[in-house]
């Protein structure tokens, strides 16, 4: 077989041959094997050599007619390919807009800061203003300023998280009474203020008890402010939060810092009041302190306690939500399962 013979073979080879291939790989691999430094084309290209001189330049020129037309065929093979990929990707990532989305989650207030915000609100209504405090304080704020000096046994009944010999986490919201008292301007008005915020201590947890919870501290301060009103107004914030119906009762109390004293208990969720393990068999939880604030207490803010009397209170939002929702531990406001928040997502009214 002469040069040109061989070299129509393989172009009729060629031509079969490139119809077979499908893939990428497959066109770049078949090129090597033709065209690359030992493929067939060019070892029948090193016989141009061997070949009479008058031969040579019709068989060059059908050698490189061959190599531009595999090249050719190749490059439009590529091309197919490619699209054809293309195409089938696209296939693949269509976005099929009738299929459900992915359901978005939407966060809700924590069902104590929807009791407290509920608390809150009702108070702005008649006037009053928010302050915030810190949650770390001095031994003299948070003790000394409200009447409980270094040896008072009361501040046994709130064990607590020092700091260091002087800096505490906050033991009760009663912490802010001095500060606020010290900067109130009397001659602009009566002093009206809530303060809420998280209070820490040493308590051991049990289903009403646990060592972080909050409190929402109330003061009214003016000529003339009586225990009645400060009846009135716990009365009130007792009818907004548990409705008309629920059996409040004030009892007798003791604190450092208010004189007299009060505390305001409600009748128990889960046994009604006949006495089970929630209510520790009192048939009452107990909500909130408050009273009429101590003169010694005025006096230690730079107040005339002959002119100037009030009252002030400290609730347990932690407490109210649990008497309100039937919730039977504390603890379960902390452990942050979702299956228990997401029962309050709906508000609190
Ligand atoms: C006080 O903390 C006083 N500062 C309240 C006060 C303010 C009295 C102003 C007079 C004037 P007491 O320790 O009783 O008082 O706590 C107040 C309320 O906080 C309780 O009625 C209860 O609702 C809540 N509370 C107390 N300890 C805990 C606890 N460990 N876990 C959850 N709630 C608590
Ligand atoms: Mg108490």
């Amino acid at each position: 077989m002469n040069l040109l013979e061989k070299l129509n073979l393989l172009a009729e080879k060629i031509d079969v041959e490139v119809k077979t291939l499908k893939t990428l790989e497959a066109v770049e691999a078949f090129k090597i094997k033709v065209l690359g430094r030992n493929g067939a084309l060019t070892d029948l290209m090193k016989e141009l050599r061997n070949v009479p001189k008058e031969e040579k330049p019709a068989l060059g020129k059908r050698a490189n007619e061959i190599r531009q037309a595999i090249n050719e065929a190749l490059d439009g093979l590529t091309k197919e390919i490619e699209a054809e990929v293309l195409q089938k990707k696209m296939e693949q990532e269509t976005i099929d807009v009738t299929l459900p989305g992915q359901p978005v989650t939407q966060g809700h207030p924590h069902i104590i800061e929807q009791v407290m915000q509920q608390i809150e609100d009702l108070f702005l209504s008649m006037g009053y203003e928010i302050v915030e405090g810190t949650e770390i304080v001095s031994d003299v704020m948070n003790f000394e300023r409200v009447n409980v000096p270094k040896d008072h046994p009361a501040r046994d009944m709130q064990d607590s998280f020092y700091i260091d010999d002087h800096h505490l986490l906050r033991t009760q919201t009663s912490a802010v009474q001095p500060l606020v008292l010290e900067q109130h301007d009397f001659t602009k008005g009566p002093l009206k203020v809530i303060s809420p915020g998280k209070v820490y201590r040493r308590d051991n947890d049990d289903a009403t008890h646990s060592h972080q919870f909050h409190q929402i501290e109330g003061m009214v301060v003016a000529e003339g402010i009586t225990m009645g009103d400060l009846l009135g107004t716990l009365e009130l914030m007792s009818k907004e939060i548990f409705g008309e119906n629920r059996e409040v009762r004030f009892r007798p109390s003791y604190f450092p810092f208010t004189e007299p004293s009060v505390e305001v208990d409600v009748s128990c969720f889960k046994c009604g009041g006949k006495g089970c393990n929630v209510c520790k068999q009192s048939g009452w939880i107990e909500i909130l302190g408050a009273g009429m604030i101590h003169p010694n207490v005025l006096k230690m803010s730079g107040i005339d306690s002959n002119k100037y009397t009030g009252f002030a209170f400290g609730t347990g939002p932690d407490r109210m939500a649990m008497l309100k929702y039937g919730v039977n531990d504390i603890r379960q406001f902390y452990l942050n399962d979702e299956r228990f928040l997401n029962q309050f997502i709906g508000g609190t009214k």
